[in-house]
């Protein structure tokens, strides 16, 4: 089973400011426990990042018929994307949305996300170990 982590803009910042709402880790320390954590429940992943929309819609767009499952964590194009809403609708895989901070209790731009729209599941204020819930759920819903 291979899956496709995707992260979006600003996340590859992680661990450099705001450690009250994001945690102290790294974005290089997320990616290694995500990959110890798949490797361990034997799954395969690749973790993508971008700080560009469209960048996101191609990656997703071409997930189709190369990977079993997404996890996503738009960051701020959550809020915003409606062309990343589409891309996930098109390619119709089952996805996870993932957000390390709790977005329901921050400003409330926060509780709208159209990603979500097209996900089976939301994994929200879980911290960094959200992403390792999700890979777990897909996992649990493929094997
Ligand atoms: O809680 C989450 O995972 C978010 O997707 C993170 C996004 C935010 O825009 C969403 O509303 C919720 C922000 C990504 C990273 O932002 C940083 C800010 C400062 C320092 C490092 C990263």
């Amino acid at each position: 089973m291979k899956l496709l982590v995707i992260n979006g803009p600003n996340l590859n910042m992680l661990g450099i400011r705001e450690p009250d709402i994001y945690g102290r880790e790294t974005y290089k320390d997320i990616c290694l426990k995500i990959k110890t954590y798949a490797e361990n429940i034997g799954v395969e992943v690749e973790i993508y990042q971008s700080n560009h929309e469209g960048d996101l819609v191609d990656k997703i767009q071409a997930a189709y018929g190369a990977f079993d499952g997404i996890v996503i964590n738009p960051a701020a194009y959550t809020h915003t994307s409606v062309a990343i809403l589409d891309a996930l609708k098109a390619v119709s895989l089952p996805a996870v949305e993932v957000h390390i901070s709790d977005v329901n209790v921050r400003e409330p731009f926060r509780r709208i996300s159209y990603a979500g729209m097209a996900c089976e599941k939301s994994v929200i204020g879980k911290g960094t170990d959200g992403y390792l819930l999700a890979i777990q759920y897909l996992a649990d819903k493929l094997k």
